[in-house]
């Protein structure tokens, strides 16, 4: 094997243990005031950007105690929440503005 070939076998090897680490990316859409998926599972332990697209025409708040987080999202947008490392568990989520249909939940595994 060339040394090149080398190089590169041992950089892949060092970046490995940190693949794993990168953030990954979730959607969540927000429909007709319900969250799809209405529940999510995610590795635990890691650091995760949620992606909320609200097709609504109308703004929506996501809203998390369990995840100590709250942002609006405008009508017709998205915006990212990022989450985590997030200890194995459940963790609850709701539209602020539409509490009797927006309701969902994170599993963290
Ligand atoms: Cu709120």
């Amino acid at each position: 094997m060339n040394a090149v070939k080398k190089l590169t076998l041992l950089a892949a090897l060092v970046a490995l243990p940190y693949a794993s680490a990168v953030a990954a990316d979730y959607t969540i859409i927000i429909k007709d005031h319900k969250f799809t998926p209405a529940e999510l599972k995610l590795p635990a332990g890691e650091k995760h950007k949620l992606i909320v697209k609200n097709e609504d025409a109308t703004p929506e708040e996501f809203e998390s105690h369990d995840m100590k987080r709250e942002k609006i999202v405008a009508g017709n947008s998205q915006i990212t929440v990022n989450v985590g490392p997030l200890k194995a568990g459940t963790y609850k989520y709701f539209g602020e503005f539409n509490q009797a249909t927006a309701q969902g939940v994170i599993i963290a595994e």
